[in-house]
This record gives structure tokens, C-alpha cells and sequence, in this order.
């Protein structure tokens, strides 16, 4: 370090004096802890980040991060960020929200932010519930979820969000669980390098209303053998023993999970992880215990152009070729009038 420079910023420089307001034991705590780390392993720069959140727990977020924040309103935070990102690509933009936030009141922000591809890093809390209202079914809760608002348990298919992201046309989807402090901020500083929208869906747990939701994979005696950790080019094996993998199912085109050394199935056979396959990642996607692992970290990676760059580059355009314009001139111009008394 040149003696000149500022000491680097850690974790705690980016946490507020704010109190905060979520139950003991809420798994919102730890992905808060995740971020922060995040944002000293990147080093961010408080004065040019912003965190935009909807309503709801998770949405509380922003009180929480010692950087610029809005805590706007239910459902709209992909419409807002999406503002803050156009009136100034320079900023860092991170959207929080819970799965009712971002896949009920507002699933249609998010499909649309997602399509448009603002670079902006969307971090979707995902309890299978609605927290802040007491606990009434949400998208992403299970058929025969007892709540408030099902108290016979409820009749919906719920929502995967990546895979409405992939059929939005996202080209970052990640997973990851709240209580994996290491790999949670390494997944997050993946979506932050992406250039463009990059959702990160993060199994959380609400120990209150829907404790336990995800305790049959995440649980640490099933967790090895129940998820399986992507990564780029390596071959799709999982287990405690590191005996079980992902090959695609001879004939078909679906997958199956096999034991390695069983049947004549060897490493050779696994699927490799390539993050810009979509059919792919749609496959990994829709796996769910018992008969298959649930896929964590980076589903799929396939960068464009991202919607502010563009927006940019086409007004630039314009000026070049018709010049810089006058806004008086424009709003006088074809059927106006002049209202007198
Ligand atoms: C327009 C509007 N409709 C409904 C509500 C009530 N409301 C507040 S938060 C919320 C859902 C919260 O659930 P989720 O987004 O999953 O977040 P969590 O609280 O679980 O973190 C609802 C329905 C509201 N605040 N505004
Ligand atoms: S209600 Fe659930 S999600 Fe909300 S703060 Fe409490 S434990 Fe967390």
C-alpha cells in the first residue's frame, strides 16, 4: 500500500448506526452480512452506490448499507432502479426484494428490468412467504402451503424465478443460500461483474412464519447431497462423497443423476458446466430433491448489451446526425396553442 492512500474500506464501513428491525434469528441478517463483505471485496465506493428496494422485510435493506439508498414502493424497485441506473450509468445500482416484492405485486417490473437488461444486481430474497404482513402464501410457496390467506393449504403452482428469468431473457441467474457465508459474496461479485441485469435468487429463511422451508437441502446433514455448487467448466458432480453427478440421460433430453463407478458411469460421462448454455441452465433450473440436487451459484452467464449503454449510444447517435435539439422548439411545435385570457 502507497502510504497516501486511504486505508482499504471492510466490511463494518459499510454498515449504518441504523437498529436493525428483523426478527432474531431471520436469515436476512446473514445475506446483509454477505453483502457487506461483498462490498469490501470490491471495494465499492459508498458515494457511487445505491441500494433501491420495494416493500416487505428484505426490503428494509437500504436503512442497512451505509451507501445511498431508496426504500420505495411495493413491487417497483426494478422501475426505480431502472431511473437511477438511466439518469446516471455511473452509479452501482443493487435492487432488493422479497419473492412477493419482485414476483407478485411486482413480477411485471421484473420481467421487464430483466429483458431490458439495466445493468443493476437484483437480489431476491426468497422466504416462500410474505414476511412483513404475517406470513400469508406468496409465488414461490409450495402447493398446500398452510398461511393466513390458505388456511387449507394452497392450490398454486408456484413460480421458480430463474426459470422466469430465463423465459424474461435475463442473461445472469444465480442461487445462493443465506447462511453459505463464503460462496454467497463470491456469487455476488459475479453479479456485480456482469454488465447488465443480473438476478441472484437467495434461499432465506424465515424463522418466524415458513421456518425451515428450505431445511431439506440446506440442512447440514443433507446439504452435500442435496445441492450441487456450478462451476464454469468443471464437470457437475456433487455428494459427500463427491460420488454422484449430472449426465444428460441417454435418448433424451433431460437429466439424470448418476452414482460414479456404478453401471459403468465414470466422470467422462457428467455434463460440463458451460453458463452460456440456456436449454442448460432451464434444465438446472428445474431441479428440486429428492430426485435431483438443487443447482447453487451461477445457472447462467451470457452477457449483452446492457439497456443504459445503448439508450446512450442511441442518443448519441441522434445528436450526431440532427444536432443537439431545442426543447422550447419541440414543445411549441405541430398543434400547439396559446391559452389567453
Ligand atoms: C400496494 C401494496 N399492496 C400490499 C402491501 C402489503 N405488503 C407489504 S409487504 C408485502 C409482501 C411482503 O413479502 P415479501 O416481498 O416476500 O417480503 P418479506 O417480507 O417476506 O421479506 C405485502 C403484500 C403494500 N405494502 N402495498
Ligand atoms: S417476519 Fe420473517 S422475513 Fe420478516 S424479519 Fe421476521 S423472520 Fe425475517
Amino acid at each position: 500500500m502507497n502510504e497516501m492512500s486511504p486505508p482499504a474500506l471492510t466490511p463494518k464501513d459499510y454498515a449504518t448506526d441504523q437498529e436493525v428491525r428483523w426478527c432474531p434469528g431471520c436469515g436476512d441478517y446473514a445475506i446483509l452480512k454477505a453483502v457487506l463483505k461483498t462490498l469490501a471485496d470490491l471495494q465499492a465506493e459508498p458515494e457511487n452506490t445505491v441500494f433501491v428496494s420495494g416493500i416487505g422485510c428484505a426490503a428494509r435493506f437500504p436503512y442497512y448499507v451505509a451507501t445511498y439508498g431508496f426504500h420505495t414502493i411495493h413491487g417497483r424497485a426494478p422501475a426505480v432502479a431502472t431511473g437511477v441506473k438511466l439518469a446516471n450509468p455511473e452509479l452501482d445500482v443493487w435492487v432488493v426484494g422479497g419473492d412477493g416484492d419482485m414476483l407478485s405485486i411486482g413480477g411485471n417490473h421484473l420481467m421487464h428490468v430483466l429483458r431490458r437488461n439495466v445493468d443493476l444486481q437484483i437480489l431476491l430474497f426468497n422466504n416462500e412467504i410474505y414476511g412483513l404482513t404475517k406470513g400469508q402464501y406468496s409465488p414461490t410457496s409450495r402447493v398446500g402451503t398452510r398461511s393466513p390467506s390458505t388456511p387449507q393449504g394452497s392450490l398454486d403452482t408456484p413460480v421458480s424465478a430463474a426459470a422466469l428469468a430465463l423465459g424474461a431473457g435475463a442473461r445472469f441467474i444465480a442461487r445462493g443460500v443465506d447462511t453459505q457465508q463464503k460462496v454467497l459474496p463470491e456469487v455476488l461479485s459475479r453479479a456485480h461483474a456482469h454488465k447488465g441485469a443480473s438476478l441472484v435468487e437467495i434461499f432465506q429463511n424465515c424463522i418466524v412464519y415458513n421456518d425451515g422451508a428450505f431445511g431439506h437441502f440446506t440442512e447440514r446433514s443433507v446439504a452435500e447431497d442435496t445441492q450441487i455448487h456450478l462451476a464454469q467448466g468443471k464437470p457437475m458432480v456433487f455428494g459427500k462423497a463427491r460420488d454422484k453427478g449430472l449426465r444428460l440421460k441417454p435418448g433424451s433430453v433431460a437429466l439424470e443423476v448418476v452414482t460414479l463407478g456404478e453401471g459403468g458411469a465414470s466422470e467422462a460421462d457428467l455434463l460440463v458446466h458451460d453458463e452460456t448454455n440456456r436449454i442448460q441452465a432451464q434444465m438446472l433450473a428445474a431441479m428440486e430433491p429428492p430426485a435431483f440436487p438443487v443447482a447453487l451459484g451461477v445457472l447462467y452467464c451470457n452477457p449483452g448489451a446492457s439497456y443504459e449503454a445503448e439508450v446512450r449510444a442511441q442518443r448519441e447517435a441522434a445528436k450526431a446526425s440532427k444536432g443537439g435539439g431545442d426543447l422550447k422548439a419541440l414543445l411549441h411545435g405541430g398543434h400547439t396553442w396559446t391559452v389567453g385570457t
